[in-house]
């Protein structure tokens, strides 16, 4: 069903057919506009910004680009096409149809797996929230609000199924996602990373790099839930997702392309005196970011995960192209945990691995990335090598957050690892750095900030000249 945007809130899901639904999200929607004015990009209200919106649902269906001011941008309900021959495909249910109204004893697991993923998209709303104000250009200006647009989205897509299958309750948890606030000390966000600062821009690039990483893989697998509205709310969402990952690998990229270029004119492994970000400095970030996201998909040891798979409302990565029985009772799984004060390697129910087989996913799909940066790196000469830490490194979830672990998996005393702690993870002086090179916001078209490269090509092949945001 094609994007009815004559309706006060755009949709796919004939919403003007329930009028009950459409008065209550009409209800939620000025709390939400209120919301983000007041915990969305500060001081923007009147700008014109170059957005594209969702013409359609299907996966091509992006073409839409042209100047909105944000609080004007159609947030709404898009899901996916619906596949009337779709059956679970994993678990106790498997083979059966999916659901298409909530099952009764799987309602609270439902409800938490949605406010979970929903609390998430607010939150890095708030956590970007003051980045315009020292954006390197206007090329990464529209960007940041492109994505703070998009995960407003994806909050409606989450409010959406509260309101329209959780009754009462839903409509409550819809209330308290725009009421918890990242960082907040009384009402935080309900995971860890969602409660960090995105002070800078090399935090942000780092953010939607690894951060937004655990989102498509999280999204995939709720893509494979046998609740179909959920499944088809996160395949619309995935698609929204792979610009956010691109903004951040490709900034990564130009910060170390503008490092290396620097090093090599220079001849100087000294680029903070030519106002650049260093190479290890670079290296301790991806060292936060990377630990921080891996602490999102939750204990290696999960029945949470367990139950959401036997039950079939959470499923493992692409799931119907693997090649097993799908029902994982009598599989097992090699996994490294934490025993004793070492590492160790287990086998165990493949069931309850189901967070870490997840994670092994996410930590796979990084090889290409860091061999494009890495690629640059070679490229002018350096010998350096940007890499992933360990598993083990800096976690606070899971079985490794009793031990100190270094990025090369080596398990340390406390007092070594704070010995040591300056080398891998940003230092206060390191942030201090960072933030001092984020000068106010670089707004002449096709200018960038000293210490990033500009992009190889601009959005919706636009010129590097080009007035992605106008200012009124
Ligand atoms: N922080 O059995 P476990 C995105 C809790 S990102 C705090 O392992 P489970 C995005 C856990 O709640 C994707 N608490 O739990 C990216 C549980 O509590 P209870 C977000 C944590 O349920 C960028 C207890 O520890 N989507 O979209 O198997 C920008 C036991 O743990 C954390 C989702 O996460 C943590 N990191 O796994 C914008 C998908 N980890 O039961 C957006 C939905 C665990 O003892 N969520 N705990 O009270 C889930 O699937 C699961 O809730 C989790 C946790 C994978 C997060």
């Amino acid at each position: 069903m094609s994007i009815d945007y004559t309706q006060r809130i755009p949709n796919n899901v004939d919403l003007s057919s329930d009028r009950r639904l459409q008065r209550a999200l009409e209800n939620w929607q000025p709390r939400f506009l209120d919301w983000w004015k007041d915990m969305g990009p500060d001081g923007t209200l009147n700008f014109d910004v170059y957005l594209r919106t969702a013409i359609s649902a299907e996966a091509n269906g992006w073409a839409n680009f042209g100047y909105v001011k944000m609080p004007d941008y159609r947030w709404g309900i898009f899901l996916a096409g619906q596949d009337p021959n779709r059956v679970i495909a994993y678990g106790d249910n498997k083979g059966k149809p999916v659901w298409q109204e909530v099952p009764g004893e799987l309602r609270s697991t439902l409800r938490r797996l949605i406010v979970t993923q929903g609390d998430t998209e607010p939150a890095s709303v708030e956590q970007q929230r003051l980045l315009g104000k020292t954006a390197p250009s206007l090329y990464d200006l529209r960007n940041v609000f492109q994505i703070n647009c998009e995960e407003g989205r994806h909050l409606w897509a989450m409010v959406y199924l509260l309101h329209a299958y959780f009754g009462r309750d839903g409509r409550e948890e819809a209330e308290m996602l725009l009421e918890r606030h990242s960082g907040d000390p009384d009402k935080p966000r309900i995971l860890g990373a969602f409660n960090e600062k995105t002070p800078d821009w090399l935090s942000f690039f780092m953010f939607t790099y690894f951060t937004d990483r655990d989102g498509k893989y999280q999204l995939a697998s709720l893509a494979e839930s046998g609740f179909d509205p959920l499944s088809r709310s996160c395949r619309f969402m995935l698609i929204e997702e792979a610009h956010h990952m691109f903004v951040g690998e490709s900034g990564v990229q130009r910060i170390v392309q503008r490092t290396c270029d620097l090093m090599k004119e220079h001849k100087t492994d000294d680029v903070r005196s030519l106002g650049a970000i260093d190479l290890a400095t670079i290296q301790r970030y991806l060292n936060f970011h990377f630990s921080v996201s891996l602490d999102l998909f939750g204990q290696e040891a999960s029945t949470n995960a367990a139950n959401y798979y036997t039950m079939g409302v959470k499923g493992r990565y692409l799931e119907t192209r693997i090649d097993d029985d799908h029902v994982l009772t009598d599989s097992t799984f090699d996994m490294d945990t934490a025993d004793n004060g070492r590492i160790v390697r287990k086998t165990v129910p493949a069931l309850s691995a189901l967070n870490e087989r997840l994670r092994n996913d996410y930590i796979e799909d990084y090889t290409h990335g860091l061999i494009r940066w890495n690629r640059v790196i070679e490229q002018a000469g350096i010998a350096f090598e940007l890499k992933l830490p360990h598993r083990a490194f800096n976690r606070r979830i899971g079985a490794f957050a009793e031990l100190n672990v270094s990025p090369e998996g080596k398990v340390m005393s406390e007092a070594d690892w704070k010995a040591n702690e300056h080398k891998w993870l940003p230092t206060a002086e390191d942030r201090a750095y960072v933030t001092s090179l984020m000068g106010p916001a670089v707004i002449e078209p096709g200018k960038f900030a000293n210490w990033i490269a500009p992009p190889q090509r601009g959005i919706n092949n636009q010129p590097a000249n080009f007035e992605y945001v106008r200012f009124n």
